[in-house]
């Protein structure tokens, strides 16, 4: 067992930074890790809160996190942001929003940024998530910024997704374009106490009849104000209400069949790669002249570089 693992099943928040940074890093015993702390995992609520930028994510994460743990629950937070630089807890607004959490033991959160990331930010996260499942919180929340088309791999790594709005921002028609639709459980609309809740709430539900007409589960939609603390206990019940039915109507398992396989196939490309820059820096990118020269063309070259693979083991490489 990965010595950082050890210290995690024993619950040192310390080893668990250090672990999350060892991810982010892509140190080399980065596999072993992993390898160590995926049998450790608890099964907590994965539960992801997406939304456009200033939409209150971080307010109702910061809320969020005060409701459990009056109910008596420990939660890690991941808060990803693909917009910025910088990683390792330093996302300022983060700072500011859920500075009362930091000192609570129960509590653990990581920001993270495109620095630090090498593997790719979906996949750190959910690496992080997954080291935070081990160290045993009850509930694991994942904030991401944006409503894009990048963003929704760290959204799908969630088992609940929450799609935060706001009244009057024209969000709804960013959801639908993004394929939003399709992975979010239930929407917020948060900023209940700004004008335009009747319009918005009328166009999720016209979105929702169009695209969920026919589906067996029909996202819910919460209103929160997340600047007085309203509409938390909802928004808790309902999300708590959809594990449940992942679980009751098998939709959580077909899921799950889903991620792994893709997770591995990831795992192995990411592998692949870079095992193919450093081979290919040790040979000094021999292909490199010829294809300048127009003596190759780069789908020769490319193949020759993944026959020269096959056949390293075997000695014969030129
Ligand atoms: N009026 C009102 N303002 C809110 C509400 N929730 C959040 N805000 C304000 O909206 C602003 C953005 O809130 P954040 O929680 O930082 O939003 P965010 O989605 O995390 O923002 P980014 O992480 O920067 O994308 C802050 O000034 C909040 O005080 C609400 O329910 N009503
Ligand atoms: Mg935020």
């Amino acid at each position: 067992m990965h010595p950082l693992a050890q210290r995690i099943q024993q619950k040192e928040e310390r080893a668990l930074a250090r672990a999350i940074t060892l991810v982010e890093n892509n140190a080399p015993d980065k596999l072993e890790l992993l390898k160590s702390i995926y049998p450790l995992q608890k099964g907590a609520h994965w539960i992801g809160i997406t939304g456009s930028p200033g939409a209150g994510k971080s307010s109702l994460v910061n809320r969020l996190i005060s409701l459990l743990r009056k109910k008596g629950m420990t939660v890690g937070v991941v808060a990803v942001d693909p917009t910025s630089p910088f990683s390792g807890g330093a996302i300022l607004g983060d700072r500011v929003r859920m500075e009362q959490h930091f000192t609570d033991s129960g509590v653990f959160i990581r920001s993270m940024g495109t620095r630090g990331s090498l593997g790719g930010l979906a996949r750190t996260a959910k690496e992080t998530v997954r080291l935070m499942d081990a160290y045993g919180f009850d509930v694991i929340l994942i904030e991401t910024v944006g409503v894009g088309q990048s963003e929704l791999d760290i959204m799908k790594l969630a088992h609940s997704t929450a799609v935060v709005l706001n009244p009057g921002s024209g969000d709804v028609i960013q959801v639908f374009k993004a394929g939003i639709m399709e992975i979010a459980d239930l929407f917020v609309v948060n900023k209940a106490d700004m004008p335009g809740v009747p319009k918005l709430l009328a166009e999720i539900e016209a979105m929702l009849d169009l695209v969920k007409h026919d589906a067996d589960y029909r996202p819910p939609v919460v209103q929160t104000i997340s600047t007085e603390n309203k509409g938390l206990e909802e928004l808790w019940t309902a999300l708590v209400a959809h594990r449940e039915y992942l679980v009751q109507s098998g939709e959580g398992k077909k899921r799950r069949n889903q991620n792994l396989q893709q997770e591995v196939i990831e795992v192995v490309q990411h592998e692949l790669y870079q095992q193919i820059w450093r081979q290919e820096e040790e040979r000094g990118f021999s292909w490199l002249e010829p294809l300048l020269q127009g003596k190759t063309d780069p789908y020769s070259a490319a193949e020759s570089i993944m026959k020269g693979k096959a056949e390293a083991p075997t000695g014969n490489e030129g």
